[in-house]
């Protein structure tokens, strides 16, 4: 028999809809020792977050955060506002010992997330961050090749995160779904949104990061500020180049923005080993593209694998529909719930840990201050 897990929610924007979502489904698709009820969820208007808990089957509301955290009813707390409030939730959350899931990045900047890290440590409280894409099936495909040893000695790590959505000068910065535009709300721009992202999933494919050259652009220097309804000086960056080495001697080349026209959240990686060569696309996010020089050489070519296969071949894809039949971005959502509440299950933790999630907001902080500097900077 399954335990269950109460789930308090704090927030209940975009990411809020995705925990949620998972946390529906997961039951129905993975056999777990531990099932997760929505007991609660808390935001600001009282109205508004009834109307979500409605929605999405959570039983109670409430409009404290402190309140929830303080409730007898609740095991796992999951912290899904802005940026600058991760910390000082996690911090009173881990105090409480209340199980924590973090939406990513996990603060503002690293000296924040070692706090984090050290509060969860100390509370002995197991926690993860919401990093989603390294369990969509042909993610996670990827990372067994590579381990498997299919790609040999890796050469380049290639990755782009690309999106438009900014670039009209009228759109106001901070307030609701607008924060992410307002330093004071999410640390940085691009780097913490979408690079950490690439970040996250390249630390986990490649290894650690030993030093990084970066360049960043806000191309629109001032937005009316939703709150105030002021002209401001914008403060994020909102474009974001870098290059890296890592520390298996591969090169690494990054780049983000919210100014490329056409694309809205295009995702891509490529990587070159000695042997073979791995890309993938969120666009099109079953398939892993894979060439391998060691193929006959007349037949020898890019592969289009579609990972939708049963059988134990193609990750995650056991739980779902029949061979052939995809999935999609909310699956990814799915299957970390269900990796995560499988490590509860052991008593393991599952990764990206609060520690995991830190190397990432270090690596971002040295990429941010190489920018500042025009000059490479060594991470730690
Ligand atoms: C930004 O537009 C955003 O929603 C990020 O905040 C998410 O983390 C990313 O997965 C998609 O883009």
């Amino acid at each position: 028999m399954s335990k269950p897990l109460n789930i308090g929610m704090i927030g209940y924007g975009f990411m809020g809809r995705a925990h949620s979502n998972a946390y529906n489904r997961v039951s129905n698709f993975f056999e777990l020792d531990y099932h997760p009820v929505l007991k609660a969820v808390c935001a600001r208007s009282a109205d508004q977050v009834k109307a979500f808990a409605e929605k999405w089957g959570y039983e109670s509301t409430e409009t404290d955060w402190r309140k929830l955290i303080e409730r007898k009813d609740i095991d796992a707390v999951d912290i899904c506002v802005p940026n600058n409030l991760h910390k000082e939730i996690a911090l009173a959350a881990a105090a409480a010992g209340k199980i924590i899931l973090c939406e990513k990045p996990l603060a503002m900047n690293a000296a924040e997330g070692e706090e984090m890290c050290q509060a969860v440590e100390k509370a002995k409280v197991t926690n993860i961050v919401w990093y989603n894409y390294r369990r969509v099936p042909a993610v996670s495909l990827a990372k067994k090749l590579i381990d498997d040893g299919k790609l040999g000695r890796i050469f380049h790590y290639r990755a782009n995160f690309l999106q438009d959505w900014t670039i009209s000068t009228d759109l106001p910065q901070g307030g609701t779904a607008l924060w992410r535009l307002d330093a004071a709300a999410a640390g940085s721009g691009v780097t913490g949104d979408l690079l950490a992202h690439c970040i996250d999933t390249a630390i986990w494919l490649n290894g650690g990061i030993k030093d990084v050259n970066a360049m960043t652009e806000t191309f629109v220097k001032e937005r009316t500020h939703q709150l105030t309804g002021k002209v401001e000086k914008v403060g994020i960056d909102d474009a974001c180049t870098f290059m890296c080495h890592f520390d298996n001697g591969s090169l690494g080349l990054f780049e983000s923005t919210r100014y490329a026209r056409g694309h809205k959240a295009l995702y891509t990686f490529e990587i070159n080993g000695e042997h073979a060569s791995i890309k993938w696309d969120l666009h099109d996010l079953h398939r892993l593209e894979y060439f391998d020089h060691r193929d006959e050489g007349r037949l020898r070519g890019w592969r289009s694998i579609h990972v939708t296969d049963a059988g134990g071949d193609h990750p995650y894809m056991d739980h779902w529909w029949v061979p052939g039949l995809q999935i999609g971005y909310e699956h990814s959502f799915v299957h970390q719930v269900a990796d995560f509440l499988t490590g509860l299950g052991k008593g393991e933790p599952v990764g990206p840990t609060f520690r995991d999630a830190l190397e990432t907001q270090k690596i971002c902080d040295a990429v941010l201050s190489s920018a500042q500097k025009g000059s490479w900077v060594k991470l730690g």
